[in-house]
């Protein structure tokens, strides 16, 4: 089991897209569970690839082939998720995007797949998701919640200027708004009036949870 988890590691950081695949379909075929494969395996590689890339030994094309492979094994997990779903009822629906000018998406992917998984309607904008597209889909979805995701410090402000367009659309009332990423803190996410936080994926469904309650 440790071998397998350190080989799924090993394919982020070697940036190997199919292997990665391969790895997560493996492991879901042999029964393992989504959570703890995405846990103690492949998310160990993307943290470890930032962390070189930090430390100067790692550039960003190796990033965006880590970041790849992730995605890869990300995939074949979603879909797993998904199945799980089927047999829950729906509690609940969010709308989840990662803000204007970031395109990180891994974190917020994996908050939808595990949303999903414990029923909720997720409707995922994707990365770089401009302010305005984030309130028409207020009215569009109507969802329960707004989940935004940054992962860089200077985009963060935009979490906060979604907030505040919500506010003056006169719709804050309509939603709640959870926030989160790397950077995010509670402190911040209380600074901008976000009504929950959380600094993973588990969290993030249980604060949901209590949000709409
Ligand atoms: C992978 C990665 C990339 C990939 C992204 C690929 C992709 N499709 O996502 C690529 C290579 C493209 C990339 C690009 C860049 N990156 Co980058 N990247 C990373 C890296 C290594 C990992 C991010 C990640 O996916 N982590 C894994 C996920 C699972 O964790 P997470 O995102 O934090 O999400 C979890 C929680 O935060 C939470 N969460 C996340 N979202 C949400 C939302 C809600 C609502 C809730 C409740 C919870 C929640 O739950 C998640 C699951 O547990 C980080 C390093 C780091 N330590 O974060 C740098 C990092 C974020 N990048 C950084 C930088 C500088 C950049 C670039 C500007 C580099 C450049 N010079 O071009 C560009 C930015 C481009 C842009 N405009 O966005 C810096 C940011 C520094 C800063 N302080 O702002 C970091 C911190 C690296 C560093 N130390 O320098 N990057």
């Amino acid at each position: 089991m440790e071998q397998l988890f350190e080989e799924m590691k090993n394919s982020v950081l070697e940036g190997e897209e199919e292997e990665a695949a391969e790895l997560a379909q493996k492991a879901l075929d042999s029964g393992m569970d989504p959570v703890a494969v995405m846990d103690k395996g492949f998310l160990k590689g993307i943290n470890e690839a930032g962390k070189l890339y930090e430390e100067g030994e790692f550039f960003l094309p190796e990033l965006v082939c880590a970041a790849d492979a992730m995605k890869a094994a990300l995939e074949v997990l979603d879909e797993e998720l998904k199945k799980c779903a089927d047999n829950n009822t729906k509690t609940g629906k969010v709308v989840l995007a990662t803000v204007q000018g970031d395109v990180h998406d891994i974190g917020k992917t994996i908050v939808g797949a595990m949303m999903t998984a414990n029923g909720y309607e997720v409707y995922d904008l994707g990365s770089d998701v401009p302010n305005e597209k984030v309130l028409s889909a207020i009215d569009d979805v109507k969802p329960d919640i707004v989940g935004l995701s940054a992962l860089l410090t200077t985009t963060m402000e935009q979490q906060k200027n979604v907030i505040e367009m919500i506010r003056e659309a006169g719709k804050r009332e309509e939603v709640k708004i959870m926030v989160g990423g790397a950077p995010v803190s509670r402190q911040w996410s209380e600074k901008i009036g976000a009504d929950g936080y959380s600094d993973n994926a588990i969290d993030a469904v249980k604060m949901a949870g209590i949000l709409i309650g």
